[in-house]
């Protein structure tokens, strides 16, 4: 058998490159909050179908769509994790109406917005599924309430996503550096194995459900039919999976609007603002088609928007036929 040698763990990442690029351990621990709460919700996962936690609670979540029961427990683990962090001053979660303001939050309190089981609808067939991460510094000296949530994307510090599949992974973006770890579910830890993750120059596959073609306005159905023409199609239907895919190999995801869903149907905070954070800093794009995703100031903490997101080059140019520019 192969002997690897060392490979650099993520608290060893944290406490050693994170500290020398001036990042703080308070980021740090969230991050390690992060982990080890995705270390619960993948064994969760993995023993879905043995420990019947397979199929709907019946609940309903803020946004509508029916609560998988590995949904409740994920966001729970994670609440947990981020709270006993120690640095997290609130937290908005896609399964909880309200933001959760943490008690005693310390100074340097982050604000953590997640999707904590994104592609929930893909557990009971076991396709790869994720949790997504937003990460914003609260202001000095302000005292955390439901508003201090509604944060523009690019005022992220950091942002997270973790791929249940083939293999866990954990993929890390703070400013210009996105890194990938892999969980050794025998060791109970992640080992650096995505070192300095940049978006391919070639764009090699397009994501997106050619079933709501019917439903899209003229320009953006000529938009997909250039991606169409030019890409190999890759479509999971859950949006970590597919993202996780593209940046690795090269692609673009597209959820725009149609006339069903002006708004498209993914989430700002909690999912288009952390992957479009980590996609800008591995130099790729993120767009509603018509505004840079990091740029959109939030009302609400369960608005949608439209999502064009992978490289640079394709989504501004995918971008320019959708809105005429
Ligand atoms: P559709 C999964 O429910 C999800 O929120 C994303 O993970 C995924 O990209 C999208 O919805 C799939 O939506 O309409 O293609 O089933």
């Amino acid at each position: 058998m192969a002997v690897v040698g060392h490979r650099t763990t993520l608290e060893e990442y944290i406490t050693s490159e994170w500290r020398e690029k001036g990042l703080s351990d308070g980021l740090g621990a969230v991050i390690m909050a992060i982990a080890d709460g995705s270390r619960l919700v993948q064994e969760q996962v993995q023993q879905a179908a043995l420990a019947d936690v397979l199929g709907a609670t019946g609940d309903i979540n803020a946004g509508g769509d029916i609560v998988q029961r590995l949904d409740t427990a994920s966001s729970d683990i994670f609440v947990e994790a981020l709270s006993q962090s120690g640095h997290v001053a609130a937290i908005g979660c896609e399964e909880i109406e309200r933001p959760v303001i943490v008690e005693g939050n310390v100074a340097d309190g982050y604000i953590v917005l997640m999707d904590p089981l994104d592609g929930s609808s893909n557990i009971d067939v076991a396709v790869s599924i994720g949790s997504i991460f937003g990460i914003w510094q609260k202001r000095p000296g302000e005292n955390v309430n439901d508003d201090s949530l509604l944060r523009v994307g690019k005022e992220q510090v950091a942002a997270a996503y973790v791929v249940y599949g083939s293999s866990t992974v954990l993929v890390l973006a703070t400013e210009n550096n996105v890194c990938g770890f892999t969980l050794d579910p025998e060791v109970g830890s992640f080992a650096l194995t995505h070192p300095g993750i940049k978006i391919p120059a070639e764009c090699a596959y397009y994501s997106t459900n050619e079933g709501n073609n019917k439903v899209l306005d003229g320009p953006t159905q000529k938009a997909i039919t250039l991606l169409r023409d030019k890409y190999s199609q890759r479509y999971v239907g859950s949006l970590v999976a597919d993202f996780h895919r593209n940046l690795l190999k090269g692609g673009i995801f597209a959820y725009p609007a149609d006339q069903n869903r002006k708004d498209g149907r993914l989430r700002l905070m909690y999912e288009a603002n952390p992957l479009g954070f980590v996609a800008e800093q591995a130099g790729g794009a993120a767009s509603t088609g018509y505004q840079r995703i990091l740029d959109i100031v939030p009302e609400q903490l369960h608005q949608r928007a439209p999502l064009i997101l992978g490289n640079k080059d394709v989504v501004e140019a995918t971008v320019s036929v959708i809105n005429g520019s």
